[in-house]
């Protein structure tokens, strides 16, 4: 395997950004102070401290990586944070994996009840739509194949089937449920951050562009979920802010449970390397497209290329 590139762009990218980022989310919830009050107060209790922020990052580096203007991406990046947040709140509930901690703090039920963690959710989920319209129509498709039945949703629910069929585990169902669980929203975050920073292109996104930036997702997606899987293993809840070992405790399909953490490690390694690949021909189409110097786009084509390996790497 070739060195890793430009080792701590990513962080760094993250560090510039990160306020941007928490004033777009702040920006697009409703006040927790607004009526209904409780409800309020358990979507803010669910977003803020927030995780790792990647998927707004991604829908910001969507946008750079084809030639956009970061401004344009920050309210769609706060809308892909409150429907991936959506999801963490509904997979925590006792009727999913039933978990007590999450980002380092009682799960969003077990502050403020079931149902309205449920319906805390649910408004997270319609809040999304509405922060990435901002982006066009397209960016609107994208999310909600992205996020249903045949995206994300879709996932979840093979996922949760899975856990009880042991006998039927193998690499492709397991490659399947990634995708779709983990990986239409990370490849939706990028896809959305393209089309917003179209409004300064000579036109929509051409398709060539859309499908490399399409394929470099799929492999960070996929990557990202095994580096998960392992991390659900060898993690400290200090460190990851869940519980580790729930995994193995609900008998689910992973890929350490497959193929052994250092196989499954070598896998995610190997993805990233690719997605680095896609990286440049992500940008190298990108600059073709709006005519622009190639060189222009190397700095965000070494974050993209940088976050694909910080995803395998990170402890968090
Ligand atoms: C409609 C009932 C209903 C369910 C919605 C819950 C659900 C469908 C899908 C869950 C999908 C899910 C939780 C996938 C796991 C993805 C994953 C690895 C999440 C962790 O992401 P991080 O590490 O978290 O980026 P932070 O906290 O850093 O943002």
């Amino acid at each position: 395997m070739s060195e890793r590139p430009s080792a701590g762009c990513f962080q760094a990218f993250v560090r510039e950004q990160a306020q941007a980022v928490e004033s777009a989310l702040l920006e697009l919830l409703p006040s927790a102070q607004d009526q209904p009050v409780r409800l309020h107060e358990a979507m803010h209790y669910a977003m803020f401290p927030g995780g790792k922020r990647l998927r707004p990052m991604l829908t910001l580096l969507g946008c750079a990586a084809t030639g956009g203007g970061l401004q344009a991406a920050l309210r769609p990046g706060a809308a892909l944070e409150c429907l991936h947040t959506y999801s963490l709140v509904h997979d925590d509930l006792p009727c999913m994996d039933n978990d007590d901690l999450r980002r380092g703090r009682p799960t969003c039920h077990k502050v403020y009840g079931d149902s309205l963690a449920l319906l805390a959710g649910d408004a997270l989920l319609t809040l999304a739509f509405e922060g990435v319209s901002e982006a066009g129509g397209a960016a609107v498709h994208v999310l909600a194949k992205a996020a249903g039945s045949i995206g994300m949703v879709g996932g979840q629910v093979e996922d949760l089937a899975a856990e009880g069929d042991a006998a039927a585990h193998t690499i492709e169902r397991l490659r399947w449920i990634h995708d779709h669980k983990t990986g239409a929203l990370i490849r939706a975050s990028l896809l959305v951050g393209a089309h917003a920073g179209a409004a300064q292109g000579p036109g929509p996104v051409p398709t060539e562009v859309l499908d490399l930036l399409a394929a470099y997702g799929d492999r960070l997606g996929r990557a990202f979920q095994i580096a998960d899987d392992c991390l659900d293993m060898t993690g400290s809840a200090a460190e990851l802010g869940k519980n580790p070992g729930v995994d193995v405790a609900l008998g689910k399909l992973t890929w350490p449970a497959l193929v052994g953490l250092e196989r499954s490690l070598e896998e995610a390694r190997n993805l990233a390397q690719e997605a680095a690949g896609l990286a440049e021909q992500v940008v190298s189409s990108a600059a073709e497209w709006r005519s622009v110097a190639r060189s222009s786009l190397d700095g965000a084509a070494k974050v993209l290329q940088d976050v694909a390996f910080y995803t395998v790497e990170r402890r968090t």
